[in-house]
């Protein structure tokens, strides 16, 4: 297929890649419902995608076991010396990365397409948008970032005969010898997997893998890791964030930008259904945010990506009813069971079980199962746009103005429900020393405390300590109308292992505290660790907690607390030179309101 760009660097790309991957032919995309429909027909035939009847153009893929998330350990930033990659990220030396990976890219594509995608991040026209193209071998990829990126040939014109985008080469590592049928979901083994950075030069390769941010391209690799190291550069920030709006009563307006580790809530609160009369809430985005500092000085955010790759496991109309209603139609679902009836199903789902499905793995399931019928890394891809409670601001090509920042993760214990800084170092301080139980969305063990410094530590594309650095020089540029920072946890557990906060849309009642906070209403009472609501500030009408579950959620156990102390300064220790002098006084200065 000819080349519908005149843009020469990336004509020269395709070719190489070409040259190298050796396709049975090059297709590039133009981002129709045309195209997208065609890709999926071919994969019905082949039996890798599943129509859901009750759900108009709606399709099941079930992936290979082996090929169920992200790959941390296979994550790669590839800079020229390791230093700038950091202690938190895997590395690589360039030239050895890409001979290693040259050679797996070798007549990788025989008997495949390769597929060329244009896309933008963040509306096409935006200040903060980006261009990226990316390259793979899998039409599930397609259809995938169809969704979740704008894709198209609008997208070559913007890019014009010498424009900027960042390649992305992408593929799943199962070439087809002649003769040899296709298996519903080709991958590579783990160890031949890579998930590759190179942020000094823009550059993605990924091999391997055909499963979400191993394998969509734009998401975790392009609009976090490399544009971290880029915002770095340029003076912005790219952030694992949901953003959202919540209006009070009054009619004023406050933006939250917050930042949980992988499932760990982001789409839940993104998607937020107050519970407390008269706030509403709208959708921005639901996993990252790209920031930039305006001509009135406030901090303005866009969501670059158009669509949801959401945690399908809990996900039901008790939890997140604008999530069902945006699952109505075109959504492609990855690793969900298929209930007898023909609709999807997993864990957590309303109603009653069925009382026989397929599970993820195409098994005979019933209730009396032992195993799960969906992957707890099961995902919806859905259209942004679709969901009832999106922004009509959601696309505003200059973003919308932050007031708070939240951070957070999943804390059985220790961390109560919500804290506030004393200031943007000490914010900086809590959000460079989040910890959370990792789960399902990265293949590892689940449930192991971690620093998760952000929610970044899987997505920052450069030194750790240069990123706190970068946080501290964003801070002083913002001043007095930085966003006010907080830290919340919604995963506080009983000795017997049940929640003590009720979670989900109850999570309003914080948020409302938050503005409260913000414009002066509520007081709150200082703590060693921060300021917590005083007694009363925390709308809890409507709402059953026992006393002593409330005052565990509230308590800031001084002991508790300082137990961390020593880890933080392990955590710290790490960045060497690297750890900015702001952060070992924060530690210093909580050590001592500890007493
Ligand atoms: P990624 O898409 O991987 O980045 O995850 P996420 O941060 O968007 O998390 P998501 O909102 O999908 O939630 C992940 C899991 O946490 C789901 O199983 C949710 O049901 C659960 N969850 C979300 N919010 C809450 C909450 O407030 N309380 C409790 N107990 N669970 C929650
Ligand atoms: C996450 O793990 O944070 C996700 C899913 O959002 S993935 O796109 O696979 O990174
Ligand atoms: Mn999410």
């Amino acid at each position: 297929m000819k080349s519908p760009s005149r843009n020469t660097r990336l004509n020269q790309w395709i070719q190489e890649c070409a040259t190298l991957c050796l396709p049975d032919s090059v297709y590039w995309c133009d981002g129709s419902a045309d195209e997208y429909n065609r890709l999926m027909q071919q994969m019905v035939a082949s039996g890798a995608a599943i129509p859901i009847k009750q759900r108009p153009n709606s399709f099941l893929f079930r992936s290979d076991p082996s090929d169920v998330a992200r790959v941390e350990d296979r994550t790669y930033i590839s800079t020229a010396s390791q230093i700038e990659a950091g202690p938190t990220n895997n590395w690589i030396d360039p030239a050895e990365l890409k001979k290693t990976m040259t050679g797996f890219y070798k007549g990788c594509m025989r008997g495949r397409t390769m597929y060329v995608i244009p896309f933008s991040m963040g509306p096409v026209g935006s200040p903060l948008a980006k261009i990226g193209i990316e390259i793979t071998d899998s039409p599930y990829v397609v259809c995938n970032m169809h969704v979740m990126t704008r894709v198209g040939t609008r997208v070559l014109d913007v890019l014009g005969p010498d424009g900027e985008f960042i390649p992305c080469l992408h593929s799943i590592g199962a070439p087809l010898e002649k003769g040899q049928k296709d298996v519903l979901w080709p991958c590579a083994p783990i160890e031949q997997k890579y998930i590759s950075h190179f942020p000094e030069e823009n550059l993605i390769w990924s091999y391997g893998s055909g499963y979400g941010g191993n394998a969509l391209l734009g998401k975790k690799c392009l609009a976090l890791r490399i544009a971290s190291a880029a915002a770095r550069r340029e003076g912005w920030m790219a952030e694992h964030m949901l953003i959202l709006r919540l209006t009070n009563p009054e009619g004023r307006s406050f933006h939250i930008a917050a930042a949980f580790p992988s499932a760990c809530g982001k789409t839940n609160l993104a998607m937020i259904n107050p519970t407390i009369p008269g706030w509403k809430a709208e959708c921005i985005g639901d996993d990252i945010s790209w920031m930039k500092i305006g001509p009135d000085g406030r901090l303005y955010a866009i969501n670059p990506e158009s669509g949801f790759f959401g945690v399908a496991p809990g996900t039901s109309y008790d939890s997140n009813p604008a999530a069902m209603d945006t699952l109505k139609q075109n959504v492609i679902f990855t690793n969900c069971a298929l209930a007898d009836s023909g609709d999807i199903w997993w864990e957590g789902f309303d109603g009653p079980p069925p009382g026989h499905a397929i599970d993820w793995k195409g098994k005979d399931w019933t209730p009396a199962s032992k195993v799960d019928a969906a992957h707890p890394n099961a995902r919806f891809t859905a259209p942004a746009r679709q969901c009832p409670v999106i922004s009509p601001d959601w696309e505003k090509l200059d973003g919308v103005p932050i007031d708070i920042f939240i951070f957070g993760g999943r804390r059985a214990s220790v961390v109560p429900l919500v804290h506030e800084a004393y200031n943007w170092d000490h914010g900086v301080f809590m959000g460079s020393t989040a910890a959370s139980e990792t789960t399902a969305a990265n293949i590892g063990a689940v449930g192991n405390l971690r620093r998760d410094p952000f929610a970044m530590k899987p997505f920052c594309g450069y030194n750790m300590g240069d990123y706190f650095q970068h946080w501290f020089d964003m801070g002083d540029k913002l001043a007095a109308r930085a966003p006010r920072i907080f830290y919340v946890n919604w995963f506080r557990k009983s000795p017997e292992g049940k929640w003590l906060w009720p979670g989900y849309s109850e999570n309003s009642r914080v948020l409302k505290w938050m503005c409260e906070r913000v414009s002066g209403k509520a007081e709150g009472r200082q703590t060693p660790i921060g300021i917590l609501p005083k007694d009363g500030e925390l709308d809890l009408k409507g709402l059953s907690i026992p006393a002593q579950d409330l005052a565990e959620l509230m308590k800031v156990d001084a002991a508790a607390w300082k137990a961390e102390l020593p880890d933080i300064d392990q955590h710290f220790k790490q960045f060497g030179g690297r750890l900015p002098a702001r952060l070992g006084a924060q530690l210093k200065a909580l050590k001592e309101r500890l007493g």
